[in-house]
């Protein structure tokens, strides 16, 4: 398949995503989140694959939604088309997936960064949802994420400004997992996502899962499905493998299976 707005290649068992919309800062239109979709399922669908890296431009990783394709929008067409509806599939790989942000990371760019698993930030990101500035309010999870990812006083803070935070801030935060040099932020981000795609992909997979699910349940039901999860495993050929390459003191080598 071809794309109007990415880059999709593979390297080894990593899936990797450039968005590359350069004249609009990787603004995310329908076109951009169609073509995300489909390349999300296709690396999700694709057995060979065990992470997904995403990422934008050195200036921008993506500078929110299209505000140009948005602004004839009306109500009763934005509500009747489900305007925006769309990204929940584009959240929904099972895969993990890192976004790897470089330059702005705003509205709809921050949403996007925020429904991967792992955020790798260079240092000259900045995250923000500027959407009060506009008239509006975030729409693809920055009142709901972002509250998640950094708690109440600073999501309230940056919803209600329109201030932009920058690297070190969001890490300090803990939107951010790592903050490294600009050079070195695809290499640390396909590294990384290299490292998880060598472990057993069912147990990756069951992992992602697990954390996930602990944001939508209480604490004994997260516990519960944890534990079969757990369980479930030792029926994995993978599940031999790990713990015999340890007894035997030598590296296992997964079949994902
Ligand atoms: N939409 C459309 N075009 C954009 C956008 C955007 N969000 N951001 C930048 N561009 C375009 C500019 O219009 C400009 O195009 P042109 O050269 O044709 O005029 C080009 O990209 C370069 O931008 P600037 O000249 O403005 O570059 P600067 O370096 O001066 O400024 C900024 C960079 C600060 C990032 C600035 O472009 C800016 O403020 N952009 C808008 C940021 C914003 O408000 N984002 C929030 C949008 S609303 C939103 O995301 C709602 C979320 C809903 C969920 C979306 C699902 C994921």
């Amino acid at each position: 398949m071809s794309y109007e707005t990415l880059l999709v290649e593979t390297r080894g068992r990593v899936g990797l995503i450039t968005l590359n919309r350069p004249q609009a800062l990787n603004a995310l239109n329908s076109t951009v989140m169609r073509e995300l979709d489909a390349a999300f399922k296709g690396f999700d669908a694709n057995k060979d694959i065990g992470a997904i890296v995403l990422t934008g431009s050195e200036r921008a990783f993506a500078a929110g939604a299209d505000i140009k394709e948005m602004q004839a929008l009306d109500f009763v067409d934005s509500y009747l088309g489900d305007f925006l509806g769309g990204w929940e599939r584009v959240a929904g790989a099972r895969k993990p997936v890192i976004a790897a942000v470089s330059g702005f990371a705003l509205g709809g760019g921050c949403e996007l960064a925020m429904m991967c698993d792992i955020i790798i930030a260079s240092e000259s990101a900045k995250f923000g949802q500027p959407e009060i500035t506009l008239g509006v309010i975030p729409g693809m999870g920055g009142s709901q994420r972002l509250t998640r990812a950094v708690g109440k006083a600073k999501a309230m803070d940056l919803v209600l400004t329109g201030r932009m935070m920058d690297a070190a801030e969001a890490e300090r935060s803990g939107l951010v997992s790592r903050v490294v040099a600009p050079e070195k932020l695809m290499e640390e981000a396909l590294a990384t996502a290299e490292k998880i795609a060598a472990f057993s992909l069912p147990a990756v997979v069951m992992a992602k899962e697990a954390v996930n699910r602990s944001l939508e349940v209480t604490l004994a039901e997260g516990l519960r499905f944890e534990r079969r999860l757990f369980q479930s495993l030792f029926a994995t050929e993978d599940q031999k493998e790990g713990m015999a390459a340890f007894v035997g003191k030598r590296k296992a080598e997964f079949r994902h299976k």
